[in-house]
């Protein structure tokens, strides 16, 4: 049994019980050591606060707990209860939703689960391609959400000179919606830099009859913010993960109307899932009261600076930023005016090795596979948690820019991988070593 100190942080709890496992507790200080010692920007990650990862690591991953508050299938869950009611209404109201489902274990099943709540199998559903910022579960064929609906896809407009391009092109939903006449339509992206309105969608979504879900994996934290246009009201379904921009656990959240509410939760459970992960729950809750917080607004306004800032300054490096910028905590990058040789699976190979973390994503209109990829997606919201801010933006984009301008130099990526080093002591995540966890 391992003696904890009385006062110990929650870093050296973590480290003194993992002595008893020396194999996992080296791979833990190992992912420690590169998220503070390489530059995150992959735009869907974030550092969560000391508070939230304490409630992901607290007894409640011991708790069965089937069922809804009040409703479940075990005994001795006055506590989990409570904490899935704190984190529903923390939901409810950080957002103005009637209801809210905090269950899904991720953004994928939350997903499925607002399919299997507004459709049937087979049913016709309008979303966006994968390839031109879509996601896999908006119905990629290698993807369940592919097999059990019928999906037809509405993409961007073409890419113009002066940035105004490549935009949700809504002649095309509209149009697509009128021919195909989808139950459902879904709007919300993995890869897509510029405001998505709900507004037209449900517009568009009245005039054929159909629902409208929108997924707002990525800008829940914005919206949460006020820093982008809310679905809630207006989509009878919005799913999101917590991760994100709303900076809590890993995992998954639905808001929808009281008069929805019983389909959605009948569909997460028993429909899809099993016992509720209640820990995570109790971190979500955790992540909802932060995110309802002023510094939150204050850091939703500065991931999207920093994003401006980032793009502005590699379209000065010689990129070509698809969408010509960003409203939100993203930015995709064309590599092809830049060098077009250089493929996004080598530049993010070669930018981990310098130590600057992103994704390789492709393009619209790509026209090398998603495996190999012409562009790399970035995003500022987990280094603006570290703290930094746009001119850290300018100094990263520099270094991207070096990195792949000289990518056979080792000399030169040690050199970039050293500057790396210093800008992340100044911009620990962990500060206090708490966060750490180990
Ligand atoms: N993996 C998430 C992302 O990176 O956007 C979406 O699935």
């Amino acid at each position: 049994m391992t003696t904890i100190p009385v006062g110990s942080s929650l870093a050296e709890f973590v480290s003194a019980v993992l002595s008893s496992d020396p194999e996992v507790r080296e791979l833990l200080e190992r992912e420690v050591r590169r998220q503070r010692s390489t530059i995150q920007l992959i735009a869907s990650e974030n550092f969560t606060s000391t508070a939230v990862m304490a409630a992901s690591a607290s007894v409640l991953t011991n708790k069965y707990a089937e069922g809804y508050p009040g409703r479940r299938y075990y005994g001795g869950n006055a506590v989990a209860d409570e904490v899935e009611e704190v984190a529903r209404e923390r939901a409810r109201a950080l957002f103005g939703a009637e209801h809210a489902n905090v269950q899904p274990h991720a953004g994928a099943p939350a997903n499925l689960a607002a399919y299997m709540a507004l459709v049937e199998p087979g049913d016709t559903i309008l979303a966006m391609r994968l390839d031109q910022g879509g996601h896999l579960t908006h119905g990629s064929p290698v993807s369940v959400t592919g097999k059990l609906y019928r999906f037809v896809a509405y993409g961007v407009t073409p890419a113009a000179a002066d940035g105004s391009g490549e935009r949700i092109d809504f002649d095309q939903v509209r149009q697509l919606a009128r021919t195909e006449r989808p139950k459902l339509i879904v709007a919300g992206a993995t890869a897509y830099s510029r405001t998505i309105d709900p507004g037209t969608f449900r517009e568009i979504a009245d005039e054929v009859g159909a629902s409208f879900m929108f997924d707002a994996a990525h800008p829940a934290g914005l919206i949460a913010a006020g820093e982008h246009p809310s679905p809630v009201g207006l989509a009878d379904v919005v799913t999101f993960t917590t991760h994100k921009t709303l900076r809590g656990p890993r995992g998954g959240a639905i808001l929808t109307s009281a008069e929805l509410g019983k389909a959605v939760d009948s569909a997460i459970f028993p429909g899809l899932q099993g016992g509720p992960l209640e820990h995570t729950i109790a971190a979500k809750a955790v992540a909802f009261a932060e995110a309802a917080r002023p510094e939150f607004k204050e850091y939703a306004k500065t991931v999207k600076a920093n994003a401006r800032a980032l793009a502005a300054a590699l379209s000065s490096e010689g990129f070509r930023i698809v969408a010509g910028g960003t409203d939100n905590h993203l930015l995709l990058v064309d590599l092809r005016d830049f060098d077009p040789e250089l493929t996004g699976k080598t530049a993010q190979e070669v930018l981990d090795r310098a130590g600057i973390t992103c994704n390789r994503n492709q393009i619209p209109d790509d026209p090398r596979s998603p495996f190999v990829t012409s562009g790399l997606r970035l995003g500022t919201a987990a280094e603006t948690t570290a703290g930094m801010g746009e001119g850290e933006m300018e100094v990263i984009a520099s270094l991207i820019a070096r990195v792949l301008r000289r990518r056979e130099d080792e000399a030169e990526l040690e050199a970039v991988r050293s500057q790396v080093r210093q800008l992340c002591e100044a911009f620990d995540p962990y500060p206090s070593g708490a966060g750490a966890l180990i």
